[in-house]
């Protein structure tokens, strides 16, 4: 059933200086509303247009023009919200994008809230929550994976999977329900072996949805990586070699950065989120102890630390004290400066961290990056990943849902196995097609759905 609703508008694209800039317009009057600004140069009315058709005119406040245009008009239920949408393709710059807005909202629209287009879509049955969701994915995509795998949710993948598992639940619970329902029909019992046999395998496939969290997540945010050291090891000049731009500010100046500096990477194949920071010493400057304390508490949301040493000078307290930080971490320790002195070798840190993760370089000389590159795709190698025919969630929401699916049918199999009657556990039933029904929307509140397209961009 398509729902009613009154007109929406929006500024579609970003708000700076641009080529292009789109108005989008959705609902029941939405190509009246335009139609009533829209001057087309071959004087139709834009009513009269055909579905997808692309129309050249100006956008007229009475008889003042206020940008040449180009309308697109895409009649329902054939358009994104599968209301009638009309597009304006002004030019990009704020002003004029403002003004042609403000217009057509005098002329009936209202203002749309963020995300209310794809929300339509959502309600109107065109897409589902999964798919919603792989819209605001790909708007915020940070990697070439994260964008494939949301891409591949969009595509209705993980929608497919889910509701392959919600037709297996179903088939159980009309079984287990018709036989409590109807018992004097003496509807063949599901055989208890044959039912626990049923629900494992239902089990497997949930939890392995659920366990592709950990690569998803990955996919989506990158390894949280942390280069650490004190002040002039080299650490900048790490992120910008492996960056290849000078992102960070390099001096022979000690204390050169002040503040954490983030960015995202692909080290063959696997994304990080990596991040710059102060070198840590003890300092009396008071922004510098800021910086310090940001390094340090980065250190413990952490997955990967990269800890720099200076090759060519002795390991001092402020070494010894990072190498006590980061002792319960996944680390990497590169000595630096190799082109300089080797005071300090593998052979002095052998007995404070695995040897197999020392690595000598000489960023200035390009020297040990690509072993350094090596040893990460190692340590996370994710080369099995094949974005084709897996469903990856990477959204935190679909993993609790698939926890709660987990439990549930966990609960059904023990019943059944303690030979409890049928109808004590047919609430929990119910409980694991809801819980899968989550994520794809069918048995989401209304709470929920406007909390989460309230995170999407305005005019999406
Ligand atoms: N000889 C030599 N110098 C290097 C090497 N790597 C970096 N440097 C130099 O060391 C100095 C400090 O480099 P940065 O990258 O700013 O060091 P940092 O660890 O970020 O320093 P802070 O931001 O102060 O904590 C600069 O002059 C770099 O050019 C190297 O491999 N060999
Ligand atoms: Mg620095």
């Amino acid at each position: 059933m398509a729902y009613s609703y009154d007109t929406i508008a929006a500024i579609s694209t970003s708000l700076s200086p641009a080529g292009i800039g789109i108005i989008r317009v959705s609902g029941p009057d939405a190509i009246v509303i335009v139609d009533r600004c829209f001057k087309m140069k071959n004087g139709k009315s834009l009513k009269d247009v055909a579905s997808h058709t692309i129309n050249y005119g100006f956008i007229m406040k009475e008889t003042h023009t206020l940008d040449e245009v180009l309308v697109s008009v895409m009649k329902a239920p054939n358009s994104f919200t599968k209301e009638d949408v009309a597009e304006i393709n002004c030019h990009g710059g704020i002003i004029v994008l403002e003004k042609v807005l403000t217009l057509v909202m005098e002329l009936g629209a209202r203002l749309a809230e963020p995300g209310e287009f794809t929300k339509r879509a959502f309600l109107n049955g065109r897409i589902d929550l999964s798919q919603a969701e792989a819209i605001m994915d790909i708007i915020n995509a940070k990697s070439d994976m994260a964008l494939e795998a949301s891409v591949n949710h969009l595509k209705g993948i993980l929608k497919i999977r889910i509701n392959e598992i919600k037709d297996k639940v179903i088939t159980i619970i009309a079984h287990v329900e018709a036989s409590i329902d109807y018992p004097e029909y003496e509807i063949e019992d599901l055989e208890d072996g044959q039912l626990i046999t049923n629900l494992s395998a239902i089990k497997d496939e949930i939890n392995e949805l659920r366990t592709s969290y950990d690569h998803g997540k990955i996919l989506r945010e990158g390894i949280k990586t942390v280069i650490i050291g004190k002040p002039n090891v080299g650490k900048s000049s790490l992120l910008n070699a492996l960056l290849r731009e000078q992102k960070a500010i390099v001096t022979d100046v000690p204390g050169t950065t002040r503040d954490a500096i983030e960015a995202y990477m692909n080290i063959h194949g696997v994304p990080l989120n990596i991040i710059d920071t102060a070198g840590i010493r003890d300092t009396d400057d008071y922004v510098e102890q800021i910086g310090v304390g940001r390094a340090k508490n980065l250190i413990i949301e952490a997955e990967l630390v990269i800890f720099m040493a200076d090759a060519s000078g002795h390991l001092d307290d402020n070494d010894f004290k990072i190498i006590e930080l980061v002792k319960d971490k996944k680390v990497i320790v590169l000595l630096n400066k190799v082109d300089l002195d080797n005071v300090t070798t593998a052979l002095h840190l052998k007995d404070l961290v695995d040897e197999a993760y020392i690595i000598p370089t000489s960023i200035k000389m390009d020297q040990g990056i690509t072993v350094l590159e090596n040893k990460i795709k190692e340590m996370f190698s994710l080369g099995k990943i094949d974005f084709n025919d897996q469903a990856y969630i990477t959204n935190i929401r679909h993993k609790k849902a698939l926890d709660k699916a987990m439990e549930s049918v966990g609960e059904v199999i023990a019943a059944v196995e303690d030979g409890v009657p049928s109808d004590c556990y047919s609430i929990d039933l119910k409980n694991i097609y809801e819980a899968i029904g989550e994520l794809t929307g069918d048995t989401v509140s209304e709470d929920l759905l406007k909390a989460l397209f309230s995170q999407f961009c305005l005019g999406k």
